[in-house]
């Protein structure tokens, strides 16, 4: 299985997140891929590969312009002010306010994201759209023959709508990717998220399509970010009716638990019959996770990336969170050597 990556990631590096009322130190930090790409490389997992340069065009099929043309220019705009510090936002037009789009730099942030929790640094526009790059590239070597990639995406994207920031993200990788393989002539996509947390831009980006199932197994968000979407009966509208899958579990969630839910996932999964499968992959379940609540072990993501190579079919694994630095590597690789040893035997 081919990983890529680029050291563009390292471009963006928020300072500070709000949690418990305290500013700290952002939990998504340029490390975190490093430990995975140093697992990547320790266990062999194949080559390692830098993007090629898809262009804006793919990631305008899931984004729209003035989104784009926002994020890309934000930060020029707000170094002119000569303020020290990331951009973030502080306003959002929730109910009773108006769905306006304001001409400053502050009001179109809000209008822009639905939380405080993507700041934007000089790189963030590069690392994000390189990061997209690395979907796209993934779905190009699927596209050539390859059965399965890793795309070792930073910032990850799965919270990012097709025109709100949030959540760590900021271009969708994961539904940039889906909607590339559709363009590239599949007809059937299904995308299993994976991370601990809802997978809300991703949900929102197919929710009306038939042409993707999105499946999520993440923590309950009665309790959980992102608190508003990820319910189980969201079930999809219009053409997408039936098509979307939540499985919202509860805090101290082990593995026994997660995997009941993968099962039904995966059953849904079967009967749609997808051409190709694109994973959300989060690690965020570990047990040790600084911001989760869940208590998955390192061994039980092999048997996670096992379970999914039984979908038996091409898969695309795109890197969304997890947060525990020190073993993100060890969970995120466990996934991949699970799916490429069962492919193996299957085979
Ligand atoms: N007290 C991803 O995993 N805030 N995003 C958490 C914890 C947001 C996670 C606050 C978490 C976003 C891609
Ligand atoms: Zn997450």
């Amino acid at each position: 299985m081919r990983t890529y990556y680029s050291d563009d990631h390292r471009l963006h590096h928020g300072r500070c997140e709000l949690i418990d009322g305290q500013l700290m130190p952002c939990f998504e930090m340029p490390s975190r891929a490093d430990h995975v790409l140093a697992r990547v490389q320790a266990r062999q997992l194949g080559e390692v590969l830098p993007p090629q340069d898809f262009g804006l065009a793919p990631l305008q099929r899931v984004h729209t312009d003035d989104y784009l043309t926002f994020f890309r220019g934000a930060w020029e705009r707000w170094a002119a002010t000569n303020t020290d510090g990331d951009l973030l936002p502080y306003t959002w037009p929730a109910r009773t306010l108006r769905q306006v789009k304001p001409t400053s730099l502050h009001g179109e942030l809000g209008y822009y994201s639905f939380d405080g929790g993507a700041p934007i640094t000089a790189g963030t526009w590069q690392a994000a759209y390189t990061a997209a790059q690395i979907a796209l590239s993934g779905v190009a070597d699927i596209q050539s023959g390859a059965y399965s990639a890793f795309s070792l995406c930073r910032p990850p994207g799965h919270h990012a709508a097709g025109d709100l920031m949030g959540g760590y993200c900021y271009l969708n990788n994961a539904a940039i990717a889906a909607q590339a393989f559709l363009d590239q002539g599949r007809q059937k996509v299904a995308i299993l998220d994976v991370d601990y947390h809802h997978g809300n831009g991703t949900q929102s980006i197919f929710y009306d399509r038939n042409d993707v199932l999105f499946a999520s197994i993440h923590g309950d968000p009665t309790a959980e970010f992102p608190f508003f979407l990820g319910y189980a009966d969201e079930t999809g509208e219009g053409a997408g009716q039936g098509l979307n899958f939540n499985y919202p579990l509860p805090a101290g969630s082990d593995w026994p638990t997660w995997a009941a839910a993968l099962e039904q996932a995966c059953d849904e999964i079967d009967r749609y019959a997808p051409d190709v499968i694109v994973v959300s992959l989060g690690v965020d379940t570990f047990k040790e996770d600084p911001i989760s609540q869940f208590k998955l072990d390192s061994p039980d993501y092999l048997l996670m990336g096992e379970r999914i190579a039984r979908l038996g079919k091409p898969t695309l694994f795109v890197m969304e969170g997890g947060y525990a630095v020190e073993e993100i590597g060890i969970n995120a690789v466990n996934v991949l050597e699970g799916f490429k040893r069962a492919t193996q035997e299957t085979a």
